[in-house]
């Protein structure tokens, strides 16, 4: 994606390195465009693309991708109007019902996706949500736990993509299914928090159908020379607001057909 890119080389590495510690300290950082206010959607994905090459030269192993901001409540919560995608590594899984340490965290808020396994590469552009279907192993629930390093939430689409779009941890589990056993637009889910319900929407709310996030995901990779390998984990995106989370919060996401999956949180 080279179109529009108004950075130089210097100034990505920078705003890399400014990101990276960020994330991995768990510090808050103003957004990026208040030192670069003609930064473009391309320069935030540059930023994002020189933070995985660095992680993977640190021995992280890059285990699929995420699209964010997918739904309208997400949307409206954040105030942007276009989806983005994040990458996802090995270092950012965690086992279902496991607990998550906050202080490695900034801002952690949580989501409930539907999440994908592929089992053929996909290729954009042109990338349809039937191409999509035809490449997936199954799908399974997941929870993501987003953590925007931006001091205050305030930030903006570049910022956040640069950030690699919030994501810090996540969570599959619940009951792996078949594409073609399940109508994947109106399956249900309800989020619960310490045993009361926060949240509930339906898959539809994720751009009418969860597969379109993906055939998405893969058109913006092919923007950046990329495709989707065979083997990955790909989040959807939210289907619900982001719900924040403190010491001693458990969340649990039941979906119908796809069973539930948790995640508990500790200092
Ligand atoms: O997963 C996502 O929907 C990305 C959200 C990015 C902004 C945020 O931190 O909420
Ligand atoms: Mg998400």
């Amino acid at each position: 994606m080279s179109a529009n890119l108004t950075l130089s080389r210097e100034d990505i590495v920078r705003l890399t390195e400014r990101v990276e510690g960020a994330q991995t300290r768990a510090y808050g950082i103003p957004k990026l465009t208040d030192e670069y206010p003609g930064m473009t959607m391309a320069d935030g994905y540059a930023v994002q693309a020189e933070l995985r090459r660095r992680f993977i030269a640190q021995g992280h192993r890059l285990v699929g991708w995420k699209a964010g901001l997918t739904s309208r409540a997400k949307m409206k919560q954040m105030g942007v109007d276009v989806p983005s995608i994040g990458f996802l590594t090995d270092r950012m899984a965690r086992p279902e019902n496991s607990a998550i340490t906050l202080s490695d965290l900034v801002h952690p808020r949580v989501e409930c996706e539907v999440a994908f396994v592929m089992k053929a590469e996909l290729k954009g552009p042109g990338c349809t949500a039937a191409d999509v279907l035809a490449a997936t192993d199954y799908v399974l629930p997941a929870l993501e736990i987003i953590d925007s390093r931006f001091s205050g939430f305030k930030f903006d689409l570049e910022s956040v993509v640069a950030d690699n779009g919030s994501s810090a941890r996540f969570v599959g589990g619940g009951r792996p299914r078949y594409v073609d056993e399940l109508d994947l637009s109106t399956l249900g889910v309800v989020l619960e928090k310490n045993g009361e319900i926060v949240a509930m929407g339906a898959s539809a709310a994720v751009m009418g159908h969860p597969a379109e996030a993906i055939a998405m995901l893969v058109n913006i990779l092919a923007e950046q020379g990329e495709t989707l390998p065979a083997g990955s984990f790909v989040m959807s995106g939210g289907i619900t607001e982001a719900i924040p989370v403190k010491a001693g919060d458990s969340m649990v996401a039941r979906f119908q057909e796809l069973g539930s999956v948790s995640i508990r949180f500790v200092p």
